[in-house]
């Protein structure tokens, strides 16, 4: 069986889930699973990222240990991503024994391969983003009278001290060349010719250790120095997978990486290149994707005005967040939250549309025929229009999948529904029934419940307990039971004459 590897970012724990992470996370659930019904053997990570100054910074406010400040932050992950109906096969923590062994192993293959050296570092730091600015740096940004971290505009300090160096700078041109040859390896295509022009702009060296801080990874054979957060972050998606242990894990490389815009700049340049340094092979795909505000206004620890799931779940479904975060806005780019633009969503797309497709064929097919199917008659040109419309939505959703066009992808599904139900207009099965065209009729009434199958099938992974309440109505327990593929249950025709379906059960209520 072909192998699909997903992951997110590991979340930073000095702060609490809110929209941003779930939002990432359950785009790569939808991903996996995806994956899992077109048949490939997925492996779906995600977790924590618990070291660096910023958690012991927060820790020590709180009065409390890192690892206690984690455990409370983990707890907290892992109780939401069941909420969510998020089924990753793994939650990796970077204080856990696997991933520090991990994290010294990757670090003695940067040091074999001579791409780690001495030296001494001074420069301005944020410690907010744990990132290093140059005077130059600050100065192209306008930050330099300010001191200001260009991307936070928080204060930056001048920090001094012996640092061990990655050789970054070494790997410019073998990057370059990687993602010239590689058009897909990041996406959006902006994103890609935002890290081609950095690259383009050189790299300098990177400082990779601290000695101004203790909570994180010793330096193998150097103690007083804690591994930078970023290459221990990163390796997590090998560590997780069982490496050193495994020179080469199963699952290993990556098929896609999923980050948000802020990112970017360490997956895209730092971890290809440390993968370079460690001759080992790069993931297939990073894909960034944008940030949302909130009601207009940027989430923000400050202003207190970050979404949390809580009150989300507490309005909504699971399902209806994963469809309206990954309908409402094009996946890359940015995009505003708002509660008023949930509610009209789903009253759209899944009460008018989806829902009422569903519960007017069902209510048909059950005051006509008891609820069973009929053979079918002869197929006319409208049948067999909605047939191809069918099959044409099961390849490009395909192809948006690969893409991680999730919002292509729903929309070109909306585009069947809205056939099916005006297929059900067009042939006004009440007029047959009434005229007493009984053959005509089960034809109309079985193209229904096939289309409408095969829609809830391309929707499952995107909300996946609506669905099977959708498909349990449909095609029943009995071919409920089994393991859904799109090879299993993707084909028309399944449903074989005499089949009995449900009453409908309304499974979107309109909002008012
Ligand atoms: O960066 N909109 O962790 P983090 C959309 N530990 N997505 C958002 C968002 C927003 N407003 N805010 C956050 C870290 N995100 C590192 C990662 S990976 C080896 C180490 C999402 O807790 C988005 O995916 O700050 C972003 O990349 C991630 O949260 C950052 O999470």
């Amino acid at each position: 069986m072909e192998s699909y590897y997903v992951t997110t970012p590991i979340y930073y724990v000095n702060d609490e889930p809110h929209l941003g992470h779930i939002y990432t996370t359950i785009a790569a659930d939808v991903l996996a699973r995806y994956q899992r019904m077109a048949g490939r053997d997925v492996f779906f990570l995600t977790g924590v990222d618990e070291h660096g100054q910023k958690v012991q910074q927060a820790a020590e406010a709180r009065g409390i240990e890192p690892i206690e400040l984690a455990d409370q932050v983990v707890e907290r992950y892992q109780s939401l991503w069941p909420e969510l109906a998020i089924t990753n096969d793994d939650f990796i923590r970077t204080s856990s024994d696997r991933h520090r062994r991990g994290v010294q192993a990757m670090w003695r293959r940067l040091e074999n391969a001579g791409a780690i050296y001495k030296g001494f570092y001074e420069d301005w730091y944020c410690v907010p983003c744990e990132t290093y600015w140059t005077e130059t740096q600050l100065n192209d940004a306008d930050c330099w009278e300010e001191k200001h971290c260009p991307d936070c505009k928080r204060a930056v300090e001048k920090v001094q001290e012996e640092s061990y160096f990655f050789r970054l700078s070494a790997y410019q041109d073998r990057l370059l060349e990687y993602i010239n040859a590689n058009p897909d390896f990041i996406g959006p295509a902006s994103r890609r010719n935002e890290v081609l022009r950095f690259v383009e702009s050189g790299l300098n060296d990177l400082s990779v250790s601290r000695t101004t801080f203790s909570w994180g990874v010793p330096v193998p054979g150097d103690e007083k120095h804690v591994i930078y957060v970023w290459i221990d972050a990163l390796t997590n998606y090998l560590s997780a997978l069982g490496f050193p242990d495994q020179e080469l894990p199963k699952y290993w490389p990556a098929d896609v990486h999923l980050i948000g815009k802020d990112i970017l700049r360490f997956h895209a340049i730092y971890w290809p290149c440390m993968l370079m340094a460690a001759d080992l092979p790069l993931p297939q795909r990073l894909f960034a994707h944008g940030w949302w505000t909130v009601e207009g206004e940027k989430m923000s620890k400050s202003k207190g005005n970050a979404l949390r799931p809580a009150d989300l779940l507490e309005q909504y479904d699971a399902d209806v967040i994963r469809y309206f975060l990954l309908r409402e806005v094009p996946f890359g780019q940015d995009g505003d939250f708002s509660f008023s633009a949930m509610k009209q969503r789903y009253n759209s797309d899944l009460a008018n549309d989806v829902g009422n497709l569903l519960n007017r064929s069902l209510a048909m097919l059950n005051k006509y025929r008891d609820g069973v199917l009929a053979e079918p008659g002869d197929e006319q040109a409208v049948d067999r229009t909605l047939i191809a419309d069918v099959e044409g939505m099961q390849r490009d959703v395909a192809a948006h999948m690969n893409k991680q066009a999730f919002h292509l992808a729903l929309e070109r599904i909306s585009v069947v529904v809205r056939h099916g139900n005006r297929y059900v207009e067009e042939n006004a099965p009440w007029s047959l029934a009434k005229a007493g065209d009984e053959a005509r009729l089960n034809t109309v009434l079985y193209h229904l419940a096939e289309t409408l199958r095969l829609v809830a099938l391309q929707l499952m992974p995107f909300m996946p307990g609506k669905m099977s309440a959708m498909l349990n109505q449909i095609q029943g327990a009995e071919l409920m039971s089994q393991t859904l593929t799109f090879a299993s249950h993707g084909g028309w025709g399944l449903l074989k004459p005499g089949h009995q379906c449900e009453k409908p059960q309304p499974l979107f209520p309109r909002m008012d």
